[in-house]
């Protein structure tokens, strides 16, 4: 039935959405089941753990001089996600294999970027934030699915003004970081160049205010993540040590110079913030003159809400269960109790790759995901070859089917898998093993 579906749904001459129709092309690549992830809006649910961690964060810059915008619609034009900041034609991220397109010109927004232009035009004060819903064709793991939520911030100023940079610098609260940064003092090195029309010491004021602003907020959200891992009971040593966090340096076509943030937790280098000082070209785009400069930042909100709230899974944001959702509650950060598990079901697809039509695995990643919902588990690549005599090429991935929710029969399974295999040959001209 859900392939009969999916084949009705892509023949489809237009998709519509709340009111809006796109007209299909062939750039069409959103499948259904993402249209009911749009309309979750769970950044704005208060009791939900991406609404209660954006409300964190807006809540400790209160009074800075931010606008606050969470109501663009995930739904934008090439242009606004791309052109408008200076994407080149040829970056991957334009590619179909890594966005949903409604159409050549309409996509779902890959990142709250996407509204900086509007952004920078409207906002009556210095600064604003945008939350939102994001979406990239990804892989199928506990850490990602094709939508996830980012928080973007920006700040303004009047280029003759230093001064009021530096009283802006000194009126952000110290933390208790521990700061890896080689680049606090020469922000411009030969892999991150400078912008021609910035002064050294603009570089430099504006990218010490973005630095500091971003370490003020990751403080305070780790701050109340260690407070709740503590009340769970962890005895994580590392709790107790001040947090470390690291700047290294990064690339992104409307920021120059450039960096992402890192947080050392339990063990290992978490990536929570891209950012930089925005390039003059957005800046004019949007009716700002030369006399302005600016950064940018934009935090991914679902793997901290992760550490924050003990989440061991992505998808459980998406769940509908209540057993979930009873257990949050506006303001607070409390740590969640697994309800009892269902045993995965493990179903191996194997074949003959078609050299004629390119495969990415993002592409079997998605057939899985649009047949089998929330119930696919996770898709590895178990095995791959290439025949020594016929050169063909074989791959072999492993589908985990589990709900989070309930037991799942054989049959229910196999009529997935078979409609995924179905699916693949019908699309990709494999041939199953
Ligand atoms: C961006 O999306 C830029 N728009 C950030 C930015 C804004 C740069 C303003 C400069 C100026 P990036 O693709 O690195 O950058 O994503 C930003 C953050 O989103 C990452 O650090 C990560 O925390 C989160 N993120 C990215 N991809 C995923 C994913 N698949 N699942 C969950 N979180 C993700
Ligand atoms: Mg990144």
């Amino acid at each position: 039935r859900s392939l009969r579906h999916s084949l009705r749904y892509q023949s489809s001459k237009a998709i519509v959405v709340d009111g809006k129709s796109y007209a299909s092309d062939k750039w069409t690549n959103v499948p259904p089941f993402m249209l009911d992830l749009i309309q979750r809006k769970l950044h704005k649910n208060p009791n939900h753990p991406i609404g209660i961690l954006q409300d964190l964060i807006k809540t400790n810059v209160q009074g800075m001089g931010y606008t606050v915008y969470e109501d663009f619609h995930p739904i934008v034009t090439k242009h606004q996600n791309f052109d408008s900041l200076g994407f080149a034609e040829d970056h991957v991220g334009r590619s179909k294999s890594d966005t949903y397109y409604f159409n050549k010109n309409h996509l779902l927004r890959t990142h709250t970027s996407a509204h900086e232009q509007e952004c920078f035009m409207s906002s009556k004060t210095p600064g604003y934030l945008i939350t939102a819903d994001v979406y990239r064709r990804d892989e199928v793991d506990r850490t990602h699915y094709p939508a996830f939520h980012q928080l973007e911030g920006a700040r303004v100023w009047q280029r003759e003004d230093l001064e009021a940079i530096q009283r802006d610098i000194d009126s952000i609260p110290e933390t208790d970081l521990v700061v890896e940064d080689p680049f606090r003092d020469t922000p411009v090195t030969a892999d991150n160049p400078a912008q021609a029309y910035m002064t050294k010491e603009e570089i430099r004021l504006v990218s010490v205010h973005l630095k500091k602003t971003v370490e003020y907020l990751i403080s305070k959200v780790f701050e109340k993540a260690r407070e709740s891992a503590k009340l769970a009971g962890s005895t994580e040593p590392s709790l107790n040590e001040p947090l470390r966090v690291r700047w290294v340096e990064a690339f992104f076509p409307w920021t120059g110079p450039s960096w992402e943030i890192e947080v050392w937790w339990k063990g290992e280098w978490l990536e929570c913030c891209g950012c930089g000082v925005v390039m003059q070209q957005v800046l004019l785009n949007s009716n700002l003159g030369e006399d302005k400069i600016s950064w940018a930042f934009g935090i991914g909100l679902d793997r901290i809400a992760m550490l924050l709230f003990d989440i061991p899974d992505i998808r459980l944001f998406w769940t509908l269960d209540e057993r979930f959702h009873n257990q949050f509650q506006q303001g607070k950060i409390s740590t969640f109790v697994p309800y009892s598990k269902y045993p995965g079901v493990k179903r191996d697809v194997s074949f003959w790759i078609n050299d004629e039509v390119a495969l990415h695995c993002n592409d079997l990643m998605e057939i899985v995901r649009t047949h089998a919902g929330d119930l696919a588990e996770s898709v590895v690549i178990v095995d791959e070859f290439t025949h020594p005599k016929t050169h063909r090429r074989s791959q072999c991935y492993r589908i985990n089917y589990q709900s989070m929710d309930r037991n799942l029969t054989n049959a229910e399974i196999n009529e997935i898998h078979t409609s995924v295999e179905d699916e693949l040959v019908r699309r990709f001209k494999v041939e199953i093993r």
